[in-house]
């Protein structure tokens, strides 16, 4: 987690943007601190681990809090974890155009407003949020966006985490489920490299399939991989540029 990758918080920021073209409203952007920071530690690796589970303990008790909420709106959660890149904003942006129940987003990034402003021009409220160091999304800063974005009862509520694909497996953030986006071109190794990741996730999107007959990602490899994981977990091949398969996700999201 943090206190070993060394990324730290030193305050995120909330920024909400208006309504989706078409529906002006006010942009609001708060800034404060929302992580407890963890000072780097040069005593002993017991003190670390001591830090780390406290960290993870306060998070899992402020990402239940964040569950309850969300269950009392009938809002189904779904947290997007990947590298960067490997198509998050686009998934999403055709998500929200193909979906029959509302949508909103929390869009998390180190920097700028760019992917909330696509989630907007693609026809839903989204909210940023910046974590400046941090690689990761947690709880509280969920809950700050939540209380930005107040999502109607029965939406579907997507988080796009920071791109990473290692701290955000670690932090709870009161989601009903994890997808985690994977890419062609980054190599069908990555299961097994980064296994935290892909144990956590109830679902597997392989983006970028147009782009196969170029790359050497193996599909049925990643997916046997996978499997040895997380045996319960889906996989379904999409590309979200040409629309391929995207039936197949949205008959997921549907079914939740
Ligand atoms: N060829 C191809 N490119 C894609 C696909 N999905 C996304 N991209 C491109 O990949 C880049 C990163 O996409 P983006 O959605 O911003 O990724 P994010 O960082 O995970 O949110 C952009 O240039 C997209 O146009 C896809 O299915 N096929
Ligand atoms: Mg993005």
């Amino acid at each position: 987690m943090c206190s070993s990758c060394g990324c730290g918080h030193d305050g995120a920021r909330v920024t909400t943007l208006g309504e989706p073209e078409g529906h002006p409203h006010d942009d609001h952007t708060h800034e404060g601190h929302t992580h407890e920071h963890v000072p780097a530690d040069p005593g002993t690796r017991t003190h670390t681990l001591e830090l780390e589970v406290a960290v993870l303990a306060k998070n899992d008790e402020l990402a239940a809090a964040n569950r309850d909420r969300l269950a009392g709106l009938e809002i189904v959660a779904v947290n997007l974890m990947s590298s960067p890149g490997s198509g998050k904003t686009t998934l999403l942006e055709r998500t929200i155009t193909d979906s029959t129940r509302p949508v909103t987003v929390i869009e998390g990034d180190q920097e700028t407003l760019f992917d909330a402003e696509r989630i907007r021009r693609a026809g839903a409220r989204a909210v940023q949020v910046n974590t400046g160091a941090g690689c990761h999304l947690d709880a509280t800063m969920v809950a700050r966006a939540l209380d930005s974005l107040d999502p109607e009862p029965g939406s579907l509520l997507f988080v796009e985490n920071v791109g990473n694909l290692v701290c955000p497996a670690l932090f709870d953030l009161g989601e009903s489920r994890k997808v985690v986006v994977i890419s062609v071109t980054e190599g069908d190794d990555k299961a097994l490299k980064y296994p935290h990741m892909f144990a956590a996730a109830d679902l597997v999107v392989v983006n970028k399939t147009d782009l196969l007959p170029y790359v050497d990602f193996d599909v049925d490899r990643f997916s046997a991989d996978a499997a040895t994981l997380n045996p319960a977990v889906r996989i379904v091949p999409v590309s979200a540029k040409t629309g391929a398969a995207l039936d197949v996700w949205q008959q997921w999201l549907d079914a939740l």
